[in-house]
């Protein structure tokens, strides 16, 4: 059919726009008549992903089977888009590697707004909670967050509208005849 399996990895902090942008681009995908398929963590860490938390290790497992289940999906000639904090380079990078082991490319896309930018959306009340101490280990006040260092993209959402990162993305993948 032409398209290729690619998996495209948003990583960025809470709030920076990672479902956001992976909801839109797979709708792009879909109008386009290609394959895409989304894993999140709305739809992840409530059912495959139900035992696990937000400790280092935990974050580590989740990350680990998302990359896992990524692979499997892009194997069968389907963008798949992921959407997860991802805080760890070391995470992200077996994510990727599971990835070279079979061949499949991996993007890695950084969602990229500064701290100050996300914490005053706080759409959902949780860096306020986060500030106060009831809810602990939160990534980017009580956790870290490991921004990548050589990210295939690069989308700074407090200054691109989300069309402007989707069209940004569909070319990488035109470009590099992912569809
Ligand atoms: C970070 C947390 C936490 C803590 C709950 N730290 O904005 P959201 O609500 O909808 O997205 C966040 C989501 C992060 O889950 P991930 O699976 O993407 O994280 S990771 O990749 O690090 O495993 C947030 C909510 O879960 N949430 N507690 N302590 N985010």
């Amino acid at each position: 059919t032409g398209q290729r399996g690619v998996t495209i990895w948003f990583t960025g902090l809470s709030a920076s726009g990672k479902s956001t942008l992976a909801c839109a681009l797979e709708l792009e995908l879909l109008q386009r008549k290609k394959r895409a398929f989304r894993l999140d963590g709305d739809n992840v860490r409530f059912g495959l992903n139900k035992d696990l938390g937000f400790s280092p290790k935990d974050r580590e497992e989740n990350i680990r089977r998302v990359g896992e289940v990524a692979k499997l999906v892009a194997s069968s000639c389907t963008a798949t888009l992921t959407a997860f904090i991802s805080p760890y380079l070391a995470d992200r990078a077996l994510a990727r590697k599971i990835h070279e082991e079979s061949k499949i490319p991996f993007l890695e896309v950084f969602v990229d707004a500064p701290l100050e930018e996300v914490e005053k959306r706080d759409p959902k009340g949780l860096y306020a909670k986060a500030r106060a101490g009831i809810i602990k280990e939160f990534t980017g006040i009580t956790a870290p967050y490991e921004a990548p260092e050589r990210p295939e993209l690069h989308i700074k959402t407090a200054e691109t509208s989300i069309e402007q990162g989707v069209a940004v993305i569909v070319k990488y993948l035109e470009d590099n005849k992912f569809i």
